[in-house]
């Protein structure tokens, strides 16, 4: 499917609903405000669609706790399970259609949002394989005999999810899957950036015969939708991935109900380059691993430390690649980085490129903002590499979410470990080193909550992913994600 070069406008855009759902129907919001998303690499309005808040919420939270106790209760795991499979298959027909609204929303070009289909039509596939996987156990008790003990998995209820826009299709699949796996019900927030995609998988979700009232979506604002959502006493657990200010606001809101939380925050990911890194791979992924996605990925691994005797080398193969990357429009199918999501990113990211002028790390390439007549409409920025960044630097200390890379020589392994550790974050951490026994050694020691040697942001719906530290807590992806959603009971029958 391709864009109409007439108009340059995708005929998705006109099918789609620009309502939100709760139960069975389409609705505005209550207080029939709406709000404009915007395609970020040209600044045209892509649709309207409802600012929802508290009084939406609750009508959606009511939908979603009358599914929980009434026809998704009443299904079998194994009818659950089927559903599943037809709303994955679903998904993967519609596939392209899914993308091109990723894409045109949020600015990632479409080879990758086309690329992840199989990972992610395979995950809602796997979690629909763990919808017949549930299982309590038994207990040998110290009264042995006269006592039946066991344990019981049943599902958290109402589940509140408030996602981000730097990858709406995936944020829709991480928390849809273990979801509908488990038998609870959803009330969902996408991001104000990019609500569209969350809108059209919801729809394709009913299609497939998902009872209505089990996925709700409410647009609108944090402030809004989303603070009432982390306060409300009919949710039962909130599944974040966003900011830490975001996550901390959010702990403090579900205080009322004593939610349970899962959260998934930022990251200040290091990436190590041993002297014995095979460099055709190694430095290229470092590259990537802070440019891809315009560098808004929550793993972007933006702390490079590179072994003092290869650190020029690196540095100017990683100058090389950001140079070589195509900086276009997402629906331009040769791009390979987009735009960056919206004018208060693209400040943001230039506001930490002019820090690091002022704190003296030294440019060697990228570090402006696209003003040709192809993108200056849109949030354009450069594929940007500063070397001999110390450690106490804003840039190499906070989430910058663009593509800017800090490049640090470090000497040995004890100092890298130190250095790698000393930051609020724990999210993801690469190696390259072709020492096997190093490779385990320094992977045991850096505290994160996944560590991918001479690899990097590799992902399987059969491995855990989440953050230590400030980077939040909770799992998403494998089977630690169910125990998400699932409480457990104890249970206790005396037949003697
Ligand atoms: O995040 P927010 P923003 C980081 C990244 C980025 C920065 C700011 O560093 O530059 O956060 O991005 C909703 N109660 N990440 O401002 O505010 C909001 O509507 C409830 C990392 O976009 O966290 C949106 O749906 N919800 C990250 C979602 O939270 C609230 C992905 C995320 O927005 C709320 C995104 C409130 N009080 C940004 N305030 C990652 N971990 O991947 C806002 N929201």
């Amino acid at each position: 499917m391709n864009l109409d070069p007439a108009t340059d406008r995708h005929p998705f855009l006109d099918g789609l609903p620009k309502r939100m759902l709760i139960g069975d129907r389409w609705v505005a919001a209550a207080s029939g405000k709406t709000f404009e998303t915007r395609n970020p690499a040209t600044g045209e309005v892509l649709a309207s669609v409802p600012e929802g808040d508290a009084e939406d919420v609750d009508r959606a939270v009511a939908a979603a706790r009358a599914a929980f106790e009434g026809p998704w209760r009443r299904l079998k795991p194994d009818e659950r399970q089927a559903l599943m499979f037809r709303f994955a298959d679903l998904v993967d027909a519609h596939w392209d259609e899914l993308a091109w609204l990723d894409t045109l929303d949020m600015g990632a070009p479409i080879r990758h949002t086309r690329g992840s289909r199989r990972h992610l039509v395979g995950l809602m596939r796997w979690f629909a394989g763990q919808a017949t996987a549930i299982y309590g156990q038994t207990a040998d008790t110290s009264m042995n005999g006269s006592m039946f003990a066991a344990t019981l998995k049943e599902p958290v209820g109402v589940v509140g999810s408030i996602i981000p826009w730097n990858g709406p299709l995936w944020a829709m699949v991480f928390k849809t899957a273990p979801v509908l796996a488990t038998g609870c019900t959803l009330v969902l927030k996408p991001a104000e950036d990019a609500p569209l995609t969350p809108l059209r998988f919801a729809e394709l979700a009913l299609e497939a015969g998902i009872p209505p009232g089990v996925i709700n979506i409410v647009t609108g604002f944090g402030h809004g939708a989303g603070a009432a959502i982390a306060a409300h006493p009919g949710i039962d657990k909130v599944s974040f991935t966003g900011s830490v200010a975001t996550g901390q606001a959010i702990v403090r809101a579900s205080a009322g109900n004593l939610k349970r939380l899962s959260l998934e925050l930022g990251g200040k990911s290091p990436h190590i380059l041993f002297d014995d890194a095979d460099l055709e791979r190694a430095a290229p992924a470092a590259a990537m691993g802070v440019f891809a996605n315009a560098g808004q990925i929550c793993t972007a691994g933006t702390r490079v430390f590179v072994q003092r005797g290869i650190y020029d080398r690196v540095v100017e193969a990683m100058a090389k690649v950001g140079d070589g990357l195509r900086v276009g429009a997402g629906t331009d199918p040769d791009s390979d980085i987009g735009p960056l999501v919206s004018p208060r990113q693209l400040d943001r990211v230039l506001g930490y490129v002019g820090s690091a002028h002022e704190d003296g790390a030294r440019l060697v390439t990228g570090g402006t903002r696209f003003t040709d007549a192809a993108r200056a409409a849109g949030n354009f920025v450069s594929p940007t590499v500063f070397a001999d960044v110390s450690d106490p630097m804003r840039i190499a200390r906070e989430e910058i979410f663009g593509p800017v890379a800090s490049v640090m020589p470090f000497d040995t392994l004890d100092e890298v470990v130190q250095r790698a550790n000393d930051s609020p974050f724990g999210l993801g951490a690469g190696v390259w080193t072709r020492d096997v026994g190093r490779a385990h050694a320094i992977a045991r020691r850096l505290q994160s909550g996944s560590v991918w040697v001479n690899c990097y942001n590799q992902m399987d719906p059969s491995m855990p992913f989440g953050g230590v530290k400030m980077s939040g807590y909770g799992r998403e992806s494998g089977p630690q994600q169910l125990d998400e959603y699932l409480h457990v009971k104890g249970l206790w029958i005396q037949h003697d």
